[in-house]
């Protein structure tokens, strides 16, 4: 049964108990509706304390139900049922309060938590607004500036911050549930506040709608629940709480039937499989006590920042010391810039650079239990880092490279115990970038594999496993993106219109901007070393532009002009010109027709990877777009969307 009841002499003990995250579903809206009529027949029980099983209150309404109709009973009669009753109940919280389990803690007439307690209404996060109340009975508890913060921009409070508002009436000290018991008791003796929907809610200042509106359009970055969460609360507000309460769950139902929340529903179940993939259950990861990072550039450095930021020591060489002594100073410029950022505490700074201990020579790795290269991108340099590991280290160690292109299999030829070596692809930068490719060989262990996924964990990362192919699974599209903007381009359709289609469809650049950005002459000189290896490369766009001295913003000029020192890309005559021979007449292509050919290019290159056993499944490769090439979480994906497409 998903919730049990006790009874502790006049006070029952309601729990509710669905595993792993007591979400709400239709079991429990159903026994809790019961369970009030029935309590508040008995004359045995004074008072009723609401809890949750496990080490959380309730991590929210269940989320696999949201595919389909809602289904009767719905929370926000539950609620309400639990806020008439004619026993009070008074909830009792640890752990997370999140969604419909911090709107049913609302409904109870009081609230008592231990110091661990999380509440906070993520529903934005799902492209849906609280549906149960919360934006209504929230800013009459804790005053609506909070309110709009906790309801429309992701605040959590934690159990000390909630008693001082008032949303928690009591910190309590474990035993949680004895404790709430004694408090109902308690406050059985004394008048009982007003049920939290009947208390008024001061409004606020006319201009203080008018700056959290601009505040969460901002940071919501595209996103439609947000500025619909505050409309909510603000209607609610301004109208009264039965109207806010019936304009809230129209608008949560709008969205929960949107092809934004369809999205964003997918990603979150996606990113939580992810970390765990089925056939890696119950194989124990290695210990991971530090790890040596070999080569001080922009990815070596962002590597050990990541890992520092998990609280890992980092043994980070270079070959030399003047190249040791850049890319400690690089190191040390992360963790200064997020102190100033006030991410990081002074302290917290410094311990991060402690962690870390720079040398020359491979000696300094021999006791690392992950060594991770992060050196030039050239097979021959890669193998002789590996063979020195394969000197150095121990048996046991696991040996990851981050290369991006080569594979892997060629760069472990020869190295002893090759059953420990892996490929682990991080995207730049790395302390920031989420997406971690995992890329075994053939002869990886599958507790090195397993150690790796745990490592992803402990990262923050979203780990996706790839299988060996040139640019593996990002790369690979990335590569088909590119091409398929390229074919448009030799259509006649102009870098701009295409750029601003993709823009409009939620990427921050489109794919000649995202060119200029990182260079042409990158893929150029792959291009061209192709060509010396006799492959039949024709010649592109992109190579007349770089031939031209256009490689993007590092030349001042690459598809489209800038301005000096500016990063504006201007439409370009001169790059017009140069590409001229390889372009057909001007065309125009609607934004929407950009946009599908691209996606659907993607798809189809996604689709093939899939077919060929690289990715493990559509949502994989779905979490590597989103996670390390941008593409827009209210999309899902270039598979989710593909899937999605009215037939
Ligand atoms: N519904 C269904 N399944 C859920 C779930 C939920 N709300 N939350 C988590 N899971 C699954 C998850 O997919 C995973 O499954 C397992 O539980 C463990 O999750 C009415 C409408 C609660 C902080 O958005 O933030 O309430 O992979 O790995 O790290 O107005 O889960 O094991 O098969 O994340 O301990 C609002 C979402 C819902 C909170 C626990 N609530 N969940 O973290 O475990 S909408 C949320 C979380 C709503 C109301 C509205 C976290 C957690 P599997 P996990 P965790």
């Amino acid at each position: 049964m998903s919730v049990h009841v006790t009874r502790r002499s006049a006070i029952a003990v309601v729990t509710i108990d669905n595993p792993p995250v007591n979400a709400i579903n239709m079991a429990v809206r159903t026994r809790l509706l019961a369970l009030v009529d029935e309590l508040d027949a008995d004359d045995h029980i004074r008072a009723v304390v609401l809890t949750g099983a496990g080490k959380l209150f309730v991590g929210g309404a269940d989320i696999t139900e949201f595919g389909r109709p809602v289904e009767m009973p719905a929370l926000p009669a539950v609620i309400e049922r639990i806020e008439n009753a004619t026993k009070p109940w008074i909830a009792a919280v640890h752990g997370a309060a999140l969604g419909g389990g911090l709107e049913v803690a609302l409904g109870c007439r009081l609230r008592v938590a231990t110091a661990d307690a999380r509440f906070a209404l993520p529903e934005i996060n799902l492209g849906i607004i609280p549906g149960s109340g919360g934006t209504q009975r929230l800013p009459r508890l804790i005053g609506v500036e909070t309110a709009i913060r906790v309801a429309a921009e992701n605040l959590t409070l934690d159990g000390a911050r909630a008693a001082e508002l008032g949303l928690v009436d009591r910190l309590v000290p474990e035993p949680l549930v004895d404790k709430a018991v004694e408090f109902a008791l308690e406050a059985l003796g004394r008048p009982l506040p007003a049920p939290v929907s009947r208390r008024p809610v001061a409004a606020p200042e006319p201009a203080l709608w008018e700056e959290a509106a601009q505040r969460v359009r901002r940071a919501a970055r595209g996103a439609s629940a947000p500025p619909r969460a505050l409309d909510a609360l603000r209607f609610g507000v301004e109208n009264g709480f039965e109207a806010g309460l019936a304009r809230e769950r129209a608008i949560f139902l709008e969205l929960r039937a949107s092809e934004e929340a369809a999205a964003l529903r997918h990603l979150f179940f996606a990113e939580r499989a992810a970390p765990r993939p089925h056939d890696l259950r119950g194989i124990a990861a290695l210990p991971l006590a530090s790890a040596g990072v070999i080569g001080g550039g922009t990815m070596g450095v962002g590597i050990a920042a990541a890992l520092r930021n998990a609280g890992i020591p980092v043994v980070l060489i270079e070959r030399d010391e003047q190249s040791l002594e850049r890319g400690l100073t690089a190191l040390k410029a992360i963790f200064e810039a997020a102190r100033k950022k006030a991410s990081l505490s002074d302290e917290e700074a410094e311990a991060r650079m402690r962690g870390v201990t720079g040398a020359v020579g491979y000696e300094a790795l021999a006791g690392c239990e992950l060594v991770i290269e992060a050196v030039f991108e050239d097979l021959a340099v890669k193998r002789d880092v590996f063979a020195n590991l394969g000197r150095v280290c121990r048996p046991e160690a696991v040996l990851a490279t981050n290369t991006s292109y080569i594979d892997p299999r060629q760069i472990a030829e020869g190295l002893p115990h090759p059953d420990r070596f892996i490929g682990l692809h991080f995207f730049s930068p790395a302390q920031v970038m989420r997406l971690l490719e995992i890329v075994p060989i053939p002869q990886t262990r599958p507790e090195v594999l397993a150690t790796c996924f745990d490592l992803a964990r402990t990262l923050g990362k979203v780990p996706v496993r790839s299988g060996i192919c040139d640019g593996f699974i990002g790369n690979r599209i990335l590569r088909r993106y590119r091409a398929e903007a390229e074919a448009m381009l030799r259509d006649g359709v102009t870098p701009a219109a295409i750029d601003a289609a993709m823009r409009g469809f939620g990427y921050a650049m489109g794919p000649f901007e995202m060119q200029d950005m990182a260079g042409l002459d990158i893929s150029f000189l792959h291009r061209e070393a192709a060509r010396a290896r006799g492959e039949a490369i024709p010649e592109t766009p992109g190579d007349l532009l770089v031939r031209a001295g256009r490689k993007g913003q590092k030349s001042g000029a690459g598809w489209y002009d800038y301005a000096p020192g500016s990063r504006t890309p201007l439409p370009s005559a001169e790059a017009a010109r140069l590409i001229a021979p390889l372009v057909g007449a001007p065309r125009e292509l609607g934004a929407d027709a950009i946009v599908s050919r691209l996606i659907d290019a993607m798809a189809a290159e996604g689709q093939a990877i899939l077919d060929e056993g690289i990715a493990g499944s559509p949502a994989d490769i779905d979490l590597v777009e989103v996670h390390g090439y941008g593409f827009p979480r209210k999309h899902g994906g270039p598979m989710f969307l593909s899937r999605r497409q009215p037939s």
